[in-house]
């Protein structure tokens, strides 16, 4: 597929993949949402790859949120008849491989809750996350009110949803938000690298940590658990397994078969 809206390229085993459309502060409209699905749905099903990392164009932002233009003149029938806003869920968040959001400058509305979709979130120190939807009249639509709640609690996810008011990187990552702070002009060479140290994994058991880290936010502490030893026990019946603990033994590194 050619790509309009967004760049994809491949690194070894890690698929970066770039929102392109600076001019408008990459804001996030259909065409980027099909874009998108198609890349994850690509980089889900090649076998080559092994992590991924979406960033922005531009140091200005990593999206300013959904494209406003595009709303501007839909009415509530539009939005509930065509479910907007839906297709992140089967298209982005359904990812099963691991991928990380690299965010700098402005992550608003949906641009924050993009980058919410990730597995996790590496921040420039120019990042700034918000979810100003109310100075619209409206409130987020892709997850924000219940990710940013989860990551950062009630108090901060509360008032940064009444007032519209930013995070910055610091305060991000104190709160949970990020899991660190990178100099803005290293943000994509570190979050490659960790990409590629991901890579370098089993990637089956890369699959099943995700889904298990995953699941915490989605279910009560039993069933969190046992889930956790199930899919523990689903693991150990693979190649990869036998060969990470006998590589460990044989003090050699492991060679993996991805099965
Ligand atoms: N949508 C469309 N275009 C945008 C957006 C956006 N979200 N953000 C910026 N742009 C465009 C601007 O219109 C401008 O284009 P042009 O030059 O053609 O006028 C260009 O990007 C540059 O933007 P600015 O000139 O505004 O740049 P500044 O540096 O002055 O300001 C800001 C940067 C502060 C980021 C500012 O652009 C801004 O406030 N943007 C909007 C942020 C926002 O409100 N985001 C939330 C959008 S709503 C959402 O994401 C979810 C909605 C859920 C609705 C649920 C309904 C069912």
């Amino acid at each position: 597929m050619t790509y309009e809206t967004i760049l994809v390229e491949q690194q070894g085993a890690v698929t970066l993949i770039t929102l392109n459309r600076p001019q408008a502060l990459n804001a996030l409209n259909s065409q980027v949402l099909t874009e998108l699905t198609a890349a994850f749905n690509a980089y889900d099903a090649d076998p080559k790859q092994r992590c991924a990392v979406l960033t922005g164009s531009g140091e200005k932002a990593f999206a300013a949120g959904a494209d406003i233009k595009e709303m501007v003149d839909k009415d509530a029938a539009d939005f509930f008849l065509q479910d907007f806003f839906s297709g992140w869920q089967t298209g982005v968040v359904a990812t099963r491989k691991p991928w990380i959001a690299a965010v700098a400058g402005f992550a608003l509305g949906g641009g924050c809750e993009l980058a919410m979709m990730a597995d996790f979130i590496i921040a420039a120190d120019t990042a700034k996350f918000g979810q100003p939807e109310i100075k619209l009249g409206v409130a987020p639509g892709m997850g924000g009110s219940q990710r940013l709640t989860r990551a950062v609690g009630k108090a901060k996810a509360m008032e940064m949803c009444l007032t519209g008011r930013n995070m910055d990187a610091a305060e991000a990552e104190r709160s949970g938000l990020v899991s660190r702070i990178v100099a803005a002009d290293q943000l994509v060479a570190e979050a490659l690298k960790t990409a590629q140290a991901i890579a370098a994994m089993p990637p089956m058991a890369a699959m099943v940590n995700k889904e298990m880290v995953n699941i915490a936010f989605e279910t009560n502490l039993a069933q969190g658990l046992l889930t956790e030893r199930r899919l523990f026990q689903i693991l150990t019946a693979t190649q990869d397994k036998k060969e990470g603990m006998t590589a460990f033994v044989e003090k050699r590194p492991g060679v993996w078969k991805g099965r």
